[in-house]
């Protein structure tokens, strides 16, 4: 199997990696070494895939399977066996999944439409108190809507994300995230030597997350804050249809610290990466623009639940979006038994990284246009020409994303309601570069909006 040129004794690749980057880097490597490779990070393997037939095959549930291994592995320390933290074979995660699916179907959005819309207009009103002061840091104001959106949606709890500039639970979880990512693939003496800062405030971190979590559960058990129809509620209430057992204390904790950090980060990037783009591209904006006329009128008036299905364009800037940048960009699985890929001999456990950012890129699947921005890509016709596995921002099989209705709704939502209310505005010579953090994020976008 091909590998990195320039091997090192003992930390094998881990020189030519970078930590602040990942999987950016690994998509170069993509371009250097094939759709199939081997990296060696301090004498551990993992088989990167970055396209072509050898993504169909991982992507096959009856021979390979998600793997939880650094850094997601690294979360269990804040969301334990959480829906996205557990291992495959966890009680907890079959339970939770049982008990939370039907809250996550495409129905089910109806309940949260509402209070979406709701923290949709708290942003354009931020928005409007500010539209004279400098252009606005876009992935920090979309981490308020989504972090908002989750907390009140999911658990009837507000951050106040439009009110505070800092909160401390956000400052903690955010510190907690890059913790979990920047230990993924370095070399873990030198984390020693210069983190150690990090690995004693860890620790105060998860502390205090969990804390705050554990309130919010106990306000709701207690009657102090109200009873609604969401995700607490739910696993408070339904036992799992399979034991008939309620869900744990600790798994609904685990759980919720999972959605208030996987439901956030991800559609944050995602509405950010979508409106450096509409600020670059006005042709887009206008028949954006048209269509939400159409759909939902041209007097301002809120965006009803139905009509977010409606907005087809809409919901091809976020696929497009989601693929030149899916918010997460990477992710981890396992063969279930000795087998083969590619025709490279692999062992039973062996672990590969699906590099999305890669996949989603391949010319063979995209054309020679792959890197431009184009919603019609995803016009019916053009998705059905295409094989299942060439994009896959959701990930596949039974571990794939259970928010991924939510994360659409809020974000088609959010877009028809940014683009109805400002003109989004770029800022002269801003080349887009991408920081990661387990996701990915425009670094540094600002942009202007203009009330319309
Ligand atoms: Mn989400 C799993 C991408 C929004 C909750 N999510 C995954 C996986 C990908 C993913 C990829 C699979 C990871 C893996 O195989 O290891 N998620 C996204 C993207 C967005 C997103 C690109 C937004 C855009 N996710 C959301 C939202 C929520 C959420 C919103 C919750 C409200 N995601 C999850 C959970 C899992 C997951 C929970 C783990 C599911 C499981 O393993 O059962």
């Amino acid at each position: 199997m091909p590998r990195p040129s320039w091997r090192m004794p003992l930390i094998g690749d881990a020189m030519r990696l970078d930590p602040k980057r990942p999987v950016q880097r690994e998509t170069e490597f993509v371009r250097e070494l094939g759709d199939v490779f081997e990296i060696d990070i301090v004498g551990s393997k993992v088989i990167v895939v970055g396209g072509g037939n050898a993504v169909a095959e991982v992507f096959d549930e009856s021979r390979f399977a998600k793997a939880v291994v650094p850094p997601v592995k690294n979360l269990r320390d804040l969301a334990g066996d959480g829906l996205f933290t557990a291992f495959n074979s966890e009680p907890a995660w079959a339970q939770a999944h049982n008990v939370l699916m039907p809250a996550f179907s495409q129905a089910s959005m109806r309940n949260y439409h509402d209070t979406m819309a709701q923290c949709v207009e708290e942003l354009c009103d931020f928005w409007t108190g500010r539209l004279d002061r400098e252009p606005s840091d876009i992935s920090s104001d979309m981490n308020r809507l989504t972090l908002e959106v989750i907390g009140r949606a999911g658990f009837g709890y507000s951050f106040d994300s439009f009110a505070n500039e800092r909160h401390e639970f956000v400052e903690a979880m955010t510190r907690a995230l890059s913790f979990a990512s920047r230990t993924a693939n370095d070399v873990p003496v030198l984390r020693e030597i210069f983190g150690w800062k990090a690995l004693r405030q860890n620790p105060k971190d998860i502390a205090l997350l969990t804390h705050s979590v554990d309130g919010i559960i106990a306000a709701r058990r207690g009657g102090k804050t109200p009873r609604q129809d969401d995700l607490l509620q739910r696993m408070l209430e339904y036992p799992d249809p399979d034991t008939g057992e309620l869900l744990s204390d600790q798994s609904i904790r685990n759980q919720v610290l999972t959605f208030l950090i996987a439901g956030h980060e991800t559609t944050a990037g995602t509405l950010s990466f979508a409106l450096h783009y509409l600020s670059l591209n006005a042709d887009i904006v206008d028949r954006a623009r048209a269509e939400i006329e159409d759909v939902v009128g041209r007097d301002g008036a809120a965006v009803q639940f139905e009509q977010v299905a409606k907005l087809r364009y809409v919901r091809r800037i976020v696929d497009e979006t989601l693929r030149l940048w899916p918010a997460g960009p990477a992710f981890f699985r396992k063969a279930r038994a000795d087998t083969t890929l590619s025709g490279y001999p692999i062992g039973k456990g062996a672990t590969i990284l699906v590099v999305l950012l890669a996949l989603h890129r391949d010319r063979r699947l995209w054309g020679e246009d792959a890197d431009e921005f184009d919603p019609d890509r995803f016009l019916p016709a053009h998705v059905r020409a295409r094989p299942a596995h060439a994009y896959k921002p959701f990930g596949v099989g039974a571990r794939a994303c259970i928010g991924r209705q939510f994360a659409l709704h809020e974000a088609v939502l959010a877009l028809a309601r940014i683009l109805m209310r400002f003109d989004v505005v770029p800022t002269p010579g801003y080349e887009l570069s991408v920081s990661e953090m387990l996701t990915i994020r425009p670094e540094d976008l600002r942009l202007q909006l203009r009330a319309r």
